[in-house]
């Protein structure tokens, strides 16, 4: 095993002497989360400019039998790009690889290294009336490269997919330091394996993303927001039905938010909906290049009052206010981080089950966990919640994850719909995911990185692999 001081001599023979952090306030940055709720020791930080450094570092820690924790914008919600305590694991941040190497507006394609800032690659895009379809609330410090090894999510996956759907080509260095070079500019390519979907999702354990190939889409030239109250959650699900009929495609969000996740909002960020309560509140948005967006959005707006869903309601009338529609629901994650500690379940049910599972997770939250606050919102069109514990420190906090997960399972949903295992999830992945499931991840694992040492003990702590102790698992 080499020494520390080799490693980082060896790193800086790579990368140069300051692209190497080594000190605790150096490395402080990379050591954290953004929740400030997982902290490891990092052997050290290594800040490769170009893939060649990415895949040299790569071989070097594969010699030397040291493990590697690649990081994006470090604005994941799960900890997948958070170290260990060990101080042997080396984090590599991308933050450095920020080309945008470039961007077709007739193939509408844009190509772009892994540490590019989503929200600049979205105003490159724009610059040259274009989209890149990927909205999520932490565009502004996200990566590219991060957002691909987490497949998220965000706001307009009811309308254009996650990140894997608007992925068309990837580089990725492999766990032995060769390049994986498919980066394609098609929109169909069907000749063998579609390897680069392994890589997607994978949290930097399959492989290390080093540029990608986007999809772009037109911007839409008309767009539509309101904010509803509704009488129920039955009657928001019955107005997203409505919506889908009369707004059609050009349906590009639709949001819930509880009464709940609102009074933190206007406790913590000040900021109040200009409607009447109800127990939960919808945004919604519609965009398309045809005009006729305002009156459908008055048709679901018409529609849910005469069938009793709606209890109040606002188009909004300028592109200021629809801003200010959407301050509410994009402050609901800060305001619960002011408020104290909490506890993150971002699941998805089928929106047939969501109300048992609702039913089913409160009765059960009520006997083991007394005074839990609950701060649910989310991405209702897609069946994603971020169904969010505001525990006490009397607590059982693992026993409240079980009971909201297994509420979650038996209802055929998933423990993790757009945020990723990472650290929060392990546990509970290994111990309900299907056993098939699990065989091939290990086999997957096995093959892509046999040493284990990229990104150890995020989705399948490579421990486990060879032991029996993932359920009979080889
Ligand atoms: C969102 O939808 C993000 O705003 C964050 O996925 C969710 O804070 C959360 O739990
Ligand atoms: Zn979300």
């Amino acid at each position: 095993m080499t020494s520390r001081t080799d490693l980082l001599s060896a790193l800086s023979g790579i990368v140069g002497e300051r692209y190497v952090l080594t000190t605790a306030e150096d490395t402080a940055p990379y050591a954290t989360d953004w929740k400030r709720s997982t902290t490891g020791v990092p052997a050290c930080v290594v800040r490769p400019a170009s893939t060649a450094q990415v895949a040299a570092i790569v071989r070097l820690c594969g010699d030397s039998g040291i493990s590697i924790v690649p990081q994006g914008g470090n604005t994941g919600l799960a900890a997948g790009a958070i170290p260990d305590t060990t101080g042997s694991q080396v984090v590599l941040s991308l933050n450095r690889m920020q080309t945008i190497r470039s961007l077709d507006p007739i193939g509408m394609t844009v190509e772009v290294e892994a540490g590019a800032i989503l929200q600049t690659v979205r105003e490159k895009a724009a610059s040259m009336d274009r989209m890149l379809p990927i909205a999520i609330a932490a565009e502004g410090s996200a990566t590219v490269g991060g957002v691909i090894a987490t497949n998220a999510g965000g706001l307009n996956v009811l309308r254009y997919g996650m990140t894997r759907d608007i992925t068309l080509g990837l580089e990725v260095v492999l766990a032995d330091g060769s390049v994986s070079n498919g980066l394609r500019h098609l929109r169909k390519d069907n000749a063998g394996y579609d390897w680069k979907q392994w890589f997607i999702g994978s949290e930097g354990t399959l492989g290390i993303v080093t540029a990608a190939v986007l999809r772009l889409v037109s911007v839409p030239r008309y767009s539509v927001t309101a904010l509803l109250s509704v009488s129920s959650l039955e009657a928001a699900i019955s107005l997203f039905g409505h919506a889908q009929q009369e707004i059609g495609e050009a349906l590009s969000a639709f949001e819930l938010i509880s009464a709940n996740s609102l009074d933190l909002v206007s406790r913590h960020a000040h900021l109040k909906p200009p409607i009447t309560a109800g127990d939960w509140f919808i945004l919604l948005e519609g965009a398309s290049s045809l005009s006729g967006l305002r009156d459908a959005a008055e048709g679901v707006l018409a529609g849910g009052f005469e069938s009793g869903w709606v209890i109040d309601g606002v188009v909004a009338e300028s592109e200021a206010q629809a801003r200010q529609l959407w301050a509410l629901r994009e402050h609901v994650t800060e305001a619960e981080a002011r408020d104290g500690p909490s506890l993150k379940h971002d699941i998805s049910v089928s929106l047939t089950h969501l109300r048992e599972f609702l039913d089913d997770a409160e009765a059960a939250l009520v006997d083991a966990a007394p005074g839990a606050g609950l701060n649910i919102f989310g991405h209702l069109g897609d069946g994603n919640l971020h169904y969010n514990v505001l525990f006490r420190p009397d607590h059982d906090q693992k026993a409240i994850n079980r009971i909201v997960h297994d509420a979650v399972i038996k209802h055929g949903g998933s423990i993790s719909a757009e945020h990723g295992l990472g650290q929060y999830r392990v546990d509970e992945w290994l111990r309900l995911a299907p056993e098939s499931d699990l065989r091939l991840a290990s086999t997957l694992k096995t093959a892509l990185d046999p040493s284990g040492l990229l990104n150890p003990g995020k989705i399948l702590p490579f421990s486990l692999l060879h032991t029996k102790a993932i359920r009979g698992v080889n």
